[in-house]
């Protein structure tokens, strides 16, 4: 098993890559993969979108192919979400985020996928991967459950997403007594005490680990992901106003690689100054008592039930944790997508 936290000096920067079949980089809060598992089989036109653009395509592709169609899908069908655009604002309507804000009409440039577990086998087979289960295993313990699962084609032109931490609104260690943020007061935008935390009450353990599936070459110049080695064992985050003095690296790696951090790790999209679009597909998982990112229980397709295996099922939170997550009885193993509900009930005979 490798390892990832060894309590050593957050100042140690390993290698990055080193090609192996799986390799940890102790301290850097990175563990990398070049395992030879992509591209992965997958079986295209489980869209249920675009009933035109569903059958066009050849019935086995890859995950890059079967990402690239997605993506063509969405963006023809008006369901595209951009963001990383230098002049793109977010808008606001009604006191809520205008949805408008996330389109190229807007200036966003890099396109997310959302909700990958409904866009074809080959996304749904990371989730449940053998090396899912040793590498974020390994940082989560054996139960997590999938957060979000999307894609980042970061494109040319697209900007730095800036510095961030994937459990940015987990609680710091606070002292007995002390005042402390509230945790629904917690936002992405780093507060002091997140930014220069008090050491001596230590530090937050990771509860998110996320993949980035490489499914391009990635290099500094189309974008590659923005890491800090190390930033998981600071116990801070990053200051999102100016990241000018963090040491910031990015990997340069093959179509193929797999890298799973820590959910503590400083990082983010890089700035793509090149011509080619970098492909990427996070697949961020948590602990499983914290709140999914996406709602995969209610936001799976119904008529994938069928077809999911029991591992694959509990990935996604419909297995419950502790009594947590269930419906009725805390004996359940699984809850069912149409579970049964006791309604309101009077005794016979009334
Ligand atoms: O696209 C990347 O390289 C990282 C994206 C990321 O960190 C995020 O979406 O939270
Ligand atoms: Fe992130």
């Amino acid at each position: 098993m490798p390892s990832l936290i060894p309590g050593g000096s957050s100042q140690v920067i390993p290698p990055l890559f080193i090609p192996a079949s799986c390799h940890s980089s102790p301290c850097s809060g990175l563990l990398i993969a070049k395992p030879t598992v992509l591209p992965f089989p997958c079986v295209a036109g489980s869209s249920s979108i675009g009933s035109e653009i569903k059958n066009t395509f050849p019935s086995r592709k890859s995950a890059k192919d079967r990402l690239l169609e997605q993506a063509e899908a969405e963006e023809r069908l008006g369901l595209s979400f951009r963001d990383g655009g230098e002049k793109q604002e977010v808008k606001f309507k009604d006191g809520k985020i205008d949805k408008d804000s996330f389109s190229e009409a807007n200036g966003g440039i890099n396109q997310r996928l959302w909700m990958l577990v409904n866009k074809g086998s080959c996304f749904r087979d990371m989730v449940i991967h053998p090396l899912v289960d040793e590498l974020v295993g390994h940082i989560l313990g054996q139960d997590f459950i999938l957060s979000t699962h999307s894609a980042n084609i970061a494109k040319p032109g697209g900007v730095r997403m800036g510095l961030h931490t994937d459990q940015w609104w987990m609680p710091q260690p606070v002292k007995a007594g002390e005042n402390y943020i509230r945790p629904s007061e917690i936002s992405r935008k780093a507060d002091s005490n997140f930014i220069n935390p008090d050491l001596s009450l230590g530090i937050s353990p990771p509860v998110v680990a996320n993949c980035m599936w490489m499914l391009s070459d990635f290099s500094p110049t189309n974008g590659s992901t923005e890491v800090v080695a190390g930033s998981h064992l600071t116990g801070a985050h990053p200051d999102q106003d100016d990241q000018s003095s963090y040491p910031i690296l990015q990997p340069t790696a093959e179509a193929g690689t797999l890298m799973v951090f820590d959910g503590r790790l400083w990082h983010g999209t890089g700035a793509n100054t090149g011509n080619t679009d970098r492909l990427g597909v996070l697949t961020t998982f948590c602990s499983p008592q914290f709140r999914q990112q996406e709602n995969q229980t209610l936001g799976m397709d119904r008529d994938l039930w069928e077809g999911c295996s029991e591992k694959l099922k509990e990935r996604l939170g419909f297995k419950v944790w502790n009594a947590y997550g269930r419906i009725e009885s805390s004996m359940d193993h699984l809850i069912d997508i149409e579970p049964e509900r006791i309604k309101e009930l009077k005794p016979t005979g009334e």
